[in-house]
């Protein structure tokens, strides 16, 4: 299973099915409570043990459950992990890779603030910066843009550039790291905004390694190329949108 608190995840588990097209997957999103960017970390963690009761009481038989949110993870993973036997995989910043091939030894961080201002990122660029500056770019607006664009295919590129002109990112960062699942859907327009100089670094397929290891771990194979339908859960209604969902309420205990 992959959860969000939105469409987010749905940039990782493209990346997990291109390596394992035919498991089953099942897609989560707790969009009662989106953005989770706008959350306490005690909420986030409510709702994530929720989730696993949901799991236990309806039976799912999950083997992996993939937290494809950077805020949830950041703010939640340590917490849940030792309550469960289902092997949890988190998403977090990509700031290691980032750091390694950054030239100018400057790189940003573009990801919600509530990930931006977490203890674990903060560790996480103290471990891994060895020397490289990290600038931190918190919106949660960008996180409405993707939204919109996938549910209506639209994508308003004022709001996008206006966004970004905002934040005023450094002109010296050679690489931004998109910490925010949903920010891969808006990868080609910030491209265009930074005229194509700045590389752009996601850790959807560090996590699709992951889970192939995983998997390869636990001796499942597969065989075929054929992606099974996909289940999708939502906690709130979607308007304007194509996808079909079963719709849960998620009770915290
Ligand atoms: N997709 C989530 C993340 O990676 O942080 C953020 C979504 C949100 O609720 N703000």
């Amino acid at each position: 299973m992959v959860f969000d608190s939105g469409i987010g995840g749905t940039t990782v588990l493209e990346q997990i099915q291109a390596v394992i097209p035919d498991a089953d997957y099942s897609y989560f999103m707790d969009n009662a409570l989106l953005p989770y960017g706008a959350q306490s970390q005690q909420t986030i963690i409510a709702r994530l043990f929720a989730l696993l009761k949901f799991i236990e009481t309806a039976n799912l038989h999950v083997d992996i459950l993939v937290i494809a949110c950077n805020t949830a993870s950041t703010s939640a993973l340590e917490t849940i992990r030792p309550y469960t036997n289902i092997e949890v995989v988190g998403v977090v910043p990509a700031i290691k890779p980032a750091c390694a091939i950054s030239k100018s030894k400057h790189i940003g961080l573009l990801a919600t603030p509530s990930t931006t201002m977490s203890r674990y990122t903060a560790n996480l660029i103290s471990t891994h910066s060895q020397g490289t500056q990290v600038s931190l770019y918190g919106s949660t607006a960008l996180v409405e843009i993707a939204e919109t664009l996938f549910h209506t295919q639209k994508i308003n590129k004022a709001k996008l550039e206006k966004v970004l002109s905002d934040l005023a990112i450094a002109e010296d960062i050679d690489v931004l790291v998109l910490g925010c699942t949903h920010f891969p859907l808006l990868a080609s327009a910030i491209s265009d905004y930074f005229k194509q100089q700045v590389l752009l670094i996601d850790s959807g397929k560090a996590i699709a390694k992951r889970v192939e290891s995983l998997i390869t771990l636990r001796g499942f194979t597969f065989t075929t190329d054929k992606k099974k339908p996909l289940h999708y859960y939502a906690t709130a209604p979607i308007g304007h949108s194509q996808l079909r969902v079963e719709l849960i309420t998620l009770t915290d205990q």
